[in-house]
């Protein structure tokens, strides 16, 4: 048990680091405008991607507690990130991380042929891999927030228990997935089985590439490090091909392009480690048992 004293750290309105080097090589207008906040995994997913696919876009930081209307605009609940599509006449939105990730994977399918899912040849890995990001949103991450905001000893341990077990549910389904792709795939050699793990992400040895888990996981396994580290004294689990995939995902440079410093996680979590009251939306979810936003 960690014992910290709340501080009333404000949350961070602007990247630092890397993630700010980034923003501020995207400060052009293009045919898309991210409109993201520094601190947030959900931007962050969305973000690395962009990096990733190559797809040309203007970073725009906002701060989606004080609901700045250019982004209601975009996004109806004032949650980031947010896309404005400024080649359309007039132009138009997009909103939802994950919806906003298939639609940049459809623009770099049909552009420059870019991906982070196995190829439409194999609809079962591409299956598979969805079968992953499904866990993500539907248990990770909710299982995040309710360890983050559990404030009585009790509480915290089962809610990190839940947290801990979520991830090792995923490390089943990285597992199934390579055993049912590449090991026992079919292939007869190492290139036909390096084929075979395209678009399976960092977990497979030998592949440098991201895939849609990493993208959509990274962001909360990389605050577990830092804020559930900081704020509940959190071990991620441990095991060599656990630790490996982690040490790549964090190093990968399209993902460390989007990085802040710890510090600036830190302090605008602080909120949710206090479990302050209308900390934001997905806080007030937690709080109140509902689906996140
Ligand atoms: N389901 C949304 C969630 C996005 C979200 O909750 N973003 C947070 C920042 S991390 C936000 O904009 N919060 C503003 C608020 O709570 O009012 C998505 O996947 O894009």
């Amino acid at each position: 048990m960690v014992s910290k004293t709340y501080t009333g750290k404000a949350y961070h309105i602007e990247c630092t680091g890397q993630a700010l080097e980034t923003a501020q090589k995207h400060t052009q207008d293009q045919d898309i405008t991210l409109f993201g906040s520094c601190f947030c995994p959900f931007v962050q997913r969305v973000w690395t991607s962009f990096e990733y696919l190559q797809i040309p876009y203007k970073y725009y930081e906002v701060d989606p507690y004080k609901k700045p209307k250019d982004l209601l605009e975009v996004s109806p609940k004032g949650l980031v990130p947010g896309l404005k599509l400024n080649n359309f006449n007039p132009p138009t939105a997009l909103n939802e991380s994950t919806v906003i990730l298939e639609y940049i994977l459809d623009l770099a399918a049909s552009s420059n042929g870019r991906s982070l899912l196995p190829p439409s040849t194999n609809p079962y890995a591409r299956a598979l891999v969805r079968l992953q990001s499904d866990h993500v949103n539907r248990s990770l991450v909710p299982a995040f927030y309710r360890y983050l905001q559990a404030q009585d000893e009790e509480a915290q341990i089962n809610t990190g228990k839940e947290f801990h077990e979520s991830i090792e549910k995923l490390v089943e389904l990285l597992e199934r997935t390579e055993r049912e792709v590449v090991q026992t795939g079919g292939a007869s050699g190492q290139g036909e089985k390096q084929a075979l793990a395209i678009g399976l992400g960092l977990w497979v040895d030998g592949n440098e590439d991201l895939g849609l888990v990493d993208v959509m996981a990274g962001p909360w396994l990389y605050r577990a490090k830092s804020v559930l580290t900081y704020y509940r004294g959190f071990e991620l689990p441990h095991g060599k091909k656990f630790e490996t995939w982690l040490n790549k995902l964090f190093n990968h440079p399209d993902f460390k392009k989007t990085c802040s410093t710890e510090d600036l996680y830190v302090d605008s979590y602080e909120r949710y480690a206090f479990n302050r009251p209308n900390t934001s939306q997905v806080a007030n979810a937690v709080n109140s048992g509902r689906g996140l936003p």
